[in-house]
Order: structure tokens, then sequence, then C-alpha cells
């Protein structure tokens, strides 16, 4: 096993017996083998492309393959090992389709069994992509990143939206890891790879805002009522819908859980009155928060804990999707309508008790670009007459290292005429800080999930446009991201892409990276890390 995707990777250079994030080797062994299936699939797509033949439902499996193998999404050998069977029946049905007699490991590798899966497994991982270890990094780098365009592209595609690009750019760049490459092409394939990580989450927001409304202003109950709950997790917007349907009427309320707060902000999900309100906090939380819930909670994506011995609730969680725990139940079933049947949680949540307050009050959301934008004579006049004086990007993603408590100390800090733009689950360590408002506008704005962090891109490139500056980095904004999985690598990907220079990263840059190339991010994009909230509020001039 070795696996380095994120930012918890054991001692920053890689996870080779356990993974820190609960993955067994096996596991990993397989999600490497499933990426190597895609690999060969993707080979296919693009030569049956040619031929003019239909490859959507191709596309769409290899996206959902990649996301399966992105951090805490998916922890069940036995769905990956479907998924990779599936993959070569689908390549093998494509190959003989569109007559396709090239020869390649990926192309034409099959096995019969487990052990077959095991061996081959061992010879797939990204540590045989490149001999040249700057080479190998940045074929990793972009194969992270191509993850996170891949999970949003799914939560896209649920919705009905898709750009063929996408799936193209998604299936070249598995092809390109397998051929030689140079530093040079490398780098600029990075710089492509953040293009398109701005254009699924372009995409994305598309889809979310068109089927579901412009997020509003909108203040979320954190604490919980009389009745029996189901809690969803994840960032599937569509599969929320479809268990609001279902629940409707049934005396069940539905919470929201870490990454799904958002959904609180959407218009269309209000006239869902009994969408009570959000519970818990960031996803590493959920080994005590999914205890005292009391009811079922359903998994659209990733962030999933392995359970503890000692954890009560295995019978009362279920996964959908691209997510996967052994031992938790998965919704596949599908109702007449083609909604996914929940009706399974739904019967068990009326059995259980309602959820144990841990919280109390509300919290402000709803701070998308539409939003901002309809704010914009506002926020300019605040940064015309100088009350606010900085625009601090934290988005980003939360997780277990206590170095995290840094964006905390870093949020309480920031002075009074600064304002928080946060987006993804990263906001669990400040969004319940009593910070404020600067002449009525909350001192933490946030825009949403992790492809959220798309509005402040928007919103950065407007106020570009409207103080007629010639250089996004002109703008009174600094950007201090926390990372932890491949959404996250997409996002920064996006905003280097963009032109954004100086974004501090953390809490720790990507072991992925080597000496070499870390020295080509910093002297090309001044990517640094975080250090101590007092010498980086120096560094950002913050005081
Ligand atoms: Fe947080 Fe986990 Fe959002 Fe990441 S809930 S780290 O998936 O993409 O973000
Ligand atoms: Fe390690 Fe992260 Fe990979 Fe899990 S996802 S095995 S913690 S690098």
């Amino acid at each position: 096993m070795f696996c380095n995707q994120c930012q918890e990777t054991a001692k920053n250079t890689g996870c080779t017996i356990n993974g820190v994030c609960g993955k067994k080797e096996d596991t990993a062994n397989f999600q490497d083998l499933l990426i190597f299936a895609c690999q060969g699939l993707a080979f296919a797509t693009i030569e049956a492309r040619k031929k003019g033949i239909d490859t959507n439902v191709e596309s769409k499996f290899i996206t959902n393959g990649l996301f399966i193998t992105i951090t805490n999404a998916n922890f069940d050998n036995a769905a990956i090992m479907k998924a990779i069977n599936d993959c070569i029946a689908l390549r093998d049905n494509l190959k003989t389709k569109a007559n396709i007699n090239e020869k390649n490991d990926a192309l034409d590798w099959k096995g019969t069994s487990e052990a077959d899966f095991n061996e081959k497994a061992k010879q797939v991982s990204t540590l045989f992509f490149d001999k040249d270890e700057d080479i190998r990094a940045l074929k990793q780098y972009t194969l992270f990143g191509v993850k996170g365009i891949a999970a949003y592209a799914e939560h896209a595609f649920n919705l009905g939206f898709e750009e063929q690009d996408i799936y193209n750019f998604m299936e070249e760049t598995l092809v390109m890891i397998a051929r030689p490459m140079s530093l040079k092409d490398m780098l600029d394939w990075l710089v492509k790879t953040g293009e398109h990580g701005v254009k699924v989450m372009a995409l994305l927001d598309k889809a979310n805002t068109s089927t579901f409304g412009n997020p509003e202003i909108s203040k979320v109950n954190i604490g919980v009522g009389k009745n029996p709950g189901i809690l969803i997790s994840g960032h599937d917007l569509n599969d929320l819908e479809q268990l609001l349907i279902q629940t409707e009427g049934t005396g069940v309320d539905v919470y929201t859980h870490s990454e799904m707060l958002p959904a609180n902000a959407y218009p269309h999900f209000k006239k869902y009155k009994h969408l009570v309100g959000n519970y818990g906090n960031a996803w590493h939380r959920q080994l005590d928060e999914f205890e005292t819930f009391n009811g079922p909670v359903l998994f659209t994506t990733n962030c999933l804990v392995p359970p503890r011995k000692t954890t009560t609730y295995n019978d009362r969680i279920f996964t959908t999707g691209a997510a996967g725990m052994p031992d938790w139940k998965v919704i596949d079933k599908k109702l007449a309508n083609g909604h996914k049947d929940f009706s399974e949680i739904i019967e068990l949540a009326k059995k259980c008790q309602p959820p144990t307050a841990i919280e109390n009050g509300e919290i402000t959301i709803g701070f998308a670009h539409n939003q901002v934008l309809a704010l914009a004579d506002k926020v300019l006049e605040a940064v015309n007459s100088g009350a606010i004086k900085k625009l601090v990007v934290m988005s980003g993603c939360d997780a277990r290292q206590k170095t995290r408590e840094y964006y905390t100390e870093f949020a309480k800090q920031l002075p009074k005429d600064t304002v928080i733009l946060t987006s993804g689950c990263a906001k669990y360590r400040y969004n319940k800080l009593q910070l404020g408002d600067i002449n009525g506008i909350p001192r933490v704005l946030d825009a949403g999930q992790c492809n959220d962090s798309y509005s402040w891109a928007v919103v950065a490139l407007k106020l570009k446009e409207v103080l007629k500056l010639d250089d996004i980095n002109k703008l009174p904004i600094i950007f201090n991201i926390a990372w932890y999985e491949q959404k996250a690598i997409i996002v920064h990907l996006a905003l280097l892409y963009l032109g954004i220079k100086n974004t501090h990263i953390g809490p720790t840059l990507p072991g992925f990276l080597t000496p070499n190339l870390l020295k080509i991010v910093q002297d090309n994009f001044g990517v640094q890390t975080i250090t101590t909230v007092e010498e980086d509020m120096k560094s950002f001039g913050l005081c």
C-alpha cells in the first residue's frame, strides 16, 4: 500500500501500512486497481469516440470510479471489487464495439480471482507512475486534482448537467499518466487541470442554482426538535431533494450534517418544513455526534469515518452513490419514478428516539456569489471607506489534527476590520464564534460547500472589474486555505489557474510535492504554508 493523496498522510510522506484515515492495505490496493481499470476504460472511450460511438455511460462510470477512490469516500472492498469488474466489462464491450485492436496493459488486463486482484494491485500503485520523482509527483498531483473534478462532475450529472470537455479531460489525464512526459508538459497539464477545475465548479454551480435557486441569506437552526430525525451528510443535493420528498408528511424530520449545511440556504429546499436544521459539525466529529443523533444517517458522499469497536450506530448508517463502508447498508434500490428508495431509512427513523441536543441557536449562511454580488454596493462602500480593510478567504476542509486549532485562533485574532470568506467544512473551526459584523455585513460569509469556493473566484473577478484593477492580486483579498482531500486540491489548482498568487495552504503543504516541485510552485505562484497565527498576521500585513 502506498497512499499520499491527503493532508493527513503518514509523516507527510505516505501511508504504507494502514491509512491514517482508517483505510486498510487491501482497500488502498483495490482503489489503485480501480484507477488502473479506469485507465483502460478511458483509453477505450477516447478511441470509441473517434469512431463516433457514444460513451456517456462509460464516462459517467469513470467519474464515479474516480470518486470512489477519494479520501474517506469508500472503505468497502466488495463494492470496489465490483466496480473493477464492471469497469473491465465496460472496457471489453467498448473494445469490441469500436474494434480497438491496440494492446496495452490497462486495456488488456483482467483478473478472475481476488488473488489476481491483489497481485495486480501491487503493481499499479501511484509509485509506479514514473521513475522520475518529479514527474511521478506531478502525475499524482494531476490525478488527485482530477479526482476532485470527478466528484463535482458527478454531482452535476446527477442533476442532469454535463460537459463533454470535462469527461474528455479526465479520461485524457488517466491515459496520459501511463505515457512518458516531460517536466514542462506535466506543468502545463497541471495548469490545464486547474482550468478544468474552474469549468467543473462553474458547471456544478449552474446545476445547483438552476435546480434549487440561488442561495440566500438564511438563519439555520442548530438545535433539535421533538420528532425523530434523519441526518443527511455528504454533498449531493439531488439525494437530499429525494429524501425530503419521501419524508414529507411522515413525521420524520431531516437534519443536514457537515457539508450538507449549505442546502438550508437554497430557496427550493425552504418549502420542506421538515428540513429543520443542521446537526453537528465537521465530518471528523461524527463518531460522537452520530451516537447522540439517535436516528439514521445517510451518507451521500465522503467524509466517512470507520466506526470504533464501541460504536453503537452501525445498524442505522446508510450510504449511497460513491460512498461505502463494510457493514453499513447501501441504498441502490429505485422507486418507479427513478428516485432512490429511502423507505427503509424512513421506517427505521420512525422507531428511533429524537436527536439529543448538543447545541442550540442559529448560524447564518447563504453568501454564495449571487447573494454577495447583491450586496456588492454595501461591500464596496465598506472597502472604499476603509471599514473593511481585507477580505480573508479561509475556504477548504477541516480534519482531525490538533494543528487545525490554528484556524480558530486565526479567525479570532483577525482585526475587526476584516471579513472571512469561507466555504467547505473548514468553516466549522470558526462559524460558531461570535465575530460580529461590519456595517451589517457579517464577519463570516459562508458561500457553501467546498465547490462553492467558485463563488469567491466570481466575487474576486467582479471586484477586479468594478475597481478597474489590472491584476487580481491587487485586490484587498488574501487566501489562507485549509486543505484535506482531493476536492480541496482541485479548488487550489483552480485558484492558481485564475492567477491568484501568494496563497497560504495548510496546515501542511502536500506530502506528494518533491523539494524541486515545492520550489517551482513557490517561485511561480508564491504558495506558502502557515506558520504561527502571529507570524502569519504579520506576513499578510494584518498587524
Ligand atoms: Fe469536508 Fe470531506 Fe467538502 Fe471534503 S466533508 S473534507 O469531503 O469536500 O470538504
Ligand atoms: Fe493516508 Fe490520506 Fe491515503 Fe488515507 S487518504 S491512506 S490518510 S494518504
